[in-house]
């Protein structure tokens, strides 16, 4: 049986040697409490290399997602200074092992509160081979977590609960969806994220809601655009 520090190690070198990690669970009997153990284990091992939290991200928000895992609850992940990509700047492919783009929307804490809100995308890069895990393998690999890109800060517009979202490779459409695709409103990620972990809500915190469509594999020499409809874009460009 693994330790808890065992299975963080691993995690750990799957990412920063980007070579995907073999499913463990079923040999470990991994539970969700201990998979969160094991998430801050992995986070532990980025902020010994000097990383700083900045906030959280949400999974499963979508019906969708949490009807192919066979779930009825969102998972929560951490986010360090060294995932944020500055938005309209380059990412390369070969620093990932098979990364994905998820459309979202972001919202800044302040006081325990949503002040302002932009588009974002998350980055997804999953630690296990072929990408395919369980709830408490996800759980223990940050929910998948690698990097995001955040567009320009704005007050929360009216009807942030229904804006429309597009994601497009080199201009063309990959993907539609709906702020409304995110738990229903996007907002509720606050109460989400605060009953999960509401100590780290902190002032200036990020916190990004959760996927508007299904995500999309990233590849070489692609840029990659999200809009949303009322906040803007943010976009990054794969080498
Ligand atoms: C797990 C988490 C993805 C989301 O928005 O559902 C996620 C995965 O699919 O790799 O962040």
């Amino acid at each position: 049986m693994s330790t808890i520090a065992q299975i963080a190690a691993r995690l750990d070198g799957a990412a920063t040697r980007r070579t995907p990690t073999a499913q463990f669970s079923a040999d470990t009997g991994l539970d969700v409490p201990t998979a969160y153990q094991v998430q801050r284990a992995v986070v532990a091992h980025r902020t010994a290399r000097g990383e700083r939290l900045v906030g959280l991200k949400l999974g499963l928000t979508s019906r969708a997602k949490m009807t192919q895992m066979g779930v009825d609850e969102v998972i929560l992940g951490r986010l360090t200074d060294a995932m944020q990509i500055p938005d309209g700047s380059t990412i390369a492919l070969d620093d990932h092992i098979h990364p994905k783009v998820e459309p979202e929307v972001a919202f800044l804490i302040e006081g325990g509160a949503i002040a302002a809100v932009a588009p974002a995308m998350e980055i997804i890069d999953s630690r296990y081979v072929d990408f395919r895990f369980t709830l408490p393998e996800v759980i223990a690999d940050n929910t998948s977590a690698s990097g995001f890109v955040l567009g320009a800060w704005q007050p929360v517009p009216e009807g942030i609960d229904n804006l429309g979202v597009l994601l497009e490779f080199d201009g063309q459409t990959v993907q539609t969806g709906s702020t409304a695709a995110i738990l229903g409103d996007p907002r509720r990620a606050l109460p989400e994220a605060a009953r999960l972990a509401s100590s780290e809500l902190t002032d200036g915190s990020v916190l990004l809601a959760g996927a508007a469509t299904a995500a999309v594999p990233l590849r070489a020499g692609v840029h990659v655009r999200v809009t949303v409809d009322r906040l803007g874009t943010a976009s990054l460009r794969v080498a």
